[in-house]
């Protein structure tokens, strides 16, 4: 069976796109998702990817990685990253690494979104590549499960 990574995306991730684009991009969240399988693929890695708007529903989709037998999953909590211990308690919970991926470089900006809850239980944490931030994130979690690029 092929290792599978969960893309787990939060609150107004859907307006990727036309979002305040001068700080989120163009890019589509359908874009994104093609990156990531595309970025994925290369290690031989199933992508199963996710957007919510609502908190427990996000704690949900982590519950659900894991009871699906997710190896890993990449996170962008979006709003509730500085906000929600649910979200992290639900990573400390799960057990399976956790990538913490932002399109912007959220240390650079306003200072309410620079203490995440998220990082307190995430492996390791990306900011601030634009929507590269997921590919880097699934490359990241690629090495740390184990999964060798393809030739
Ligand atoms: C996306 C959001 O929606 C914001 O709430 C975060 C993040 C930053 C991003 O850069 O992807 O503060």
């Amino acid at each position: 069976m092929a290792t599978t990574i969960h893309v787990l995306n939060g609150p107004n991730m859907n307006l990727l796109g036309t979002r305040e684009p001068e700080k989120y991009g163009t890019t589509t969240l359908a874009d994104v998702e093609a990156l990531c399988r595309a970025t994925a693929r290369r290690f031989g890695i199933d992508i199963v990817f996710r957007q919510t708007n609502g908190e427990g529903e996000m704690v949900t989709h982590i519950q659900e990685a894991r009871a699906q037998g997710a190896a890993g999953i990449v996170i962008n909590p979006a709003g509730y990253t500085t906000t929600s211990i649910a979200i992290m308690d639900a990573i400390f919970a799960v057990g399976i690494p956790v990538i913490e991926c932002h399109i912007t470089n959220i240390h650079q900006r306003e200072a309410f979104r620079h203490n995440s809850y998220v990082s307190k239980a995430a492996k390791a944490v990306l900011a601030g590549f634009g929507v590269n931030s997921y590919a880097l994130a699934i490359i990241g979690l690629a090495g740390m499960v184990g999964a060798k690029e393809k030739n």
